[in-house]
């Protein structure tokens, strides 16, 4: 038992103001089949905001990360000349895939911001944050070294803490961050056991998603994974890894977090979501007793026939997040999705899971994140999770804005209401009033939340 008492701090992402739909990830099925289609940023955003708020309400320690400017400059700077407007507008004339590429507002999942360990977890006894490089597809690439310095300034003053820059790709090390990785504890505060999910353990550098013939790839290589878990000084008591089934990627499922979710000792999981099936559900129940003798996890393993792959990946049923009350029972926070297709049954399967004694689990919330749901982002991928101790949450609250006070959200709803665009498509990417608008934006969320402009 440990006596240092840990907060599980929520890391909620804000949707950017290019925030669209460009069919950019190749292995997404939501992002593929709602290409072209018109976006609403401050819906997104908004919506956003709302689960701040339910998050908060459930007496959750809530925390925002703000969005990155968009289009990234860098990227067009690599094709075209000029003063910023001007390399937008040749990039829009002679381009418009990269500009889309460069536009996209994908650092809102940050569930992809970066893989986590507290402290009581690591060798050294600090908490350990790796940036991930997001190698895998050139839209999201672009976010890791804005995320890294982010991270870095949040950070900075909170103690014993250690924020790595992104793994270098050219080992072959492709990281798609928390995404895919759970850490199993009876209790927060407790030693955790870290399960490391891959897709491939192909560590040749060309495995990207560039080439949209490419079939598609699991996005996290094994060397990745291990390459976190050495720098995070975490050992093999308390690390390990687990291949992805090939069917479930083939079906969509392109990070583990679309087909399993974690909260402590609880772990709500497919079947069909590892090469092994049962039998890799199985070895992460004996590595957490190795670990913690005489505790148990509560496992609850959902088969094809409740659900099938395609179903998994049309509701996002497991994209939930499960968070920890105040007073110790869980509380599901699922998409709407979950609620409206297949005449309700798999509402029914959450209903089962809140009032199944056998697990703290106790109520769902259903949300409306529609806007991010259609390129594949559910309330799972909106955030990154940060066990913090006592001081190091009371520390990131002096430092910066980042804390979800009711102040900070009002500003930040005022901003997004004033300046965010209501309806986007493709072409108004190559609008560079949209850029103007979008470092003002910039410039207003740095103020209200106390971070430096990047
Ligand atoms: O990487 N969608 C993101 C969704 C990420 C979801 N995150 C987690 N599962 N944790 C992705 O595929 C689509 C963008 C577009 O098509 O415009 C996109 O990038």
């Amino acid at each position: 038992m440990n006596t240092d008492r840990i907060t599980e701090v929520v890391f909620v992402g804000l949707p950017g103001p290019t925030h669209h739909y460009g069919g950019l990830s190749a292995d997404n099925k939501a992002s593929t089949l709602n290409r072209g289609s018109v976006s609403n940023p401050k819906q997104a955003a908004l919506q956003a905001l709302d689960l701040v708020r339910l998050l908060k309400s459930l007496g959750i320690a809530t925390a925002i990360l703000p969005p990155q400017l968009r289009p990234h400059l860098p990227l067009l700077r690599q094709h075209f000349d000029g003063e910023d407007e001007a390399v937008i507008v040749q990039a829009a004339r002679a381009a418009p895939a990269l500009l889309e590429k460069a536009s996209a507002a994908s650092a809102m999942w940050t569930a992809n911001a970066a893989t986590v360990a507290p402290g009581i977890d690591c060798a050294d006894g600090k908490l350990h944050l790796t940036a991930a490089n997001l190698f895998t597809n050139l839209h999201r690439r672009i976010e890791a070294e804005d995320t890294y310095k982010i991270l870095k300034a949040i950070f900075q003053d909170v103690p014993d803490t250690i924020v790595h820059p992104p793994l270098s790709a050219v080992m072959g090390l492709r990281d798609e961050g928390a995404a895919n990785h759970m850490r199993l504890s009876p209790a927060h505060s407790d030693p955790g056991l870290h399960v490391f999910v891959f897709g491939s353990s192909d560590n040749k550098n060309d495995n990207s998603n560039d080439n949209p013939n490419e079939k598609s790839v699991g996005r996290q290589t094994l060397s990745a994974s291990q390459a976190v878990a050495r720098q995070h000084l975490l050992s093999e008591n308390n690390a390990g890894f687990i291949r992805q089934s090939r069917e479930a990627i083939a079906a969509g499922v392109f990070h583990n977090d679309v087909i399993a979710v974690s909260n402590e000792h609880v772990l709500l999981v497919h079947e069909q979501a590892y090469e092994h099936g049962l039998a890799d559900i199985e070895s992460i129940a004996i590595a957490y007793q190795e670990l913690h003798p005489g505790r148990e996890m509560s496992i609850i393993v959902v088969s094809p026939g409740d659900l099938t792959l395609e179903e998994t990946v049309q509701s996002y049923f497991f994209n939930s997040q499960i968070v920890t009350k105040p007073d110790g029972r869980m509380a599901l926070i699922a998409p709407i999705e979950v609620k409206i297709l297949f005449e309700g049954w798999a509402a029914d399967m959450m209903e089962r899971i809140c009032i199944d004694a056998g697990n703290p689990i106790d109520e769902v919330h259903y949300v409306d994140l529609r806007q991010s749901m259609r390129n594949g982002g559910g309330p799972a991928c909106l955030r990154l999770r940060v066990p913090m101790t006592e001081a190091q949450w009371a520390a990131l609250g002096q430092n910066s804005g980042v804390v979800a006070e009711e102040s900070v959200i009002e500003a930040l709803e005022n901003i997004i209401q004033r300046y965010y665009p209501d309806e986007l498509t493709a072409a108004d990417l190559g609008n560079p009033e949209l850029y103007r608008v979008s470092r003002e934006i910039m410039q207003a969320l740095s103020e209200a939340m106390r971070l430096p402009l990047l």
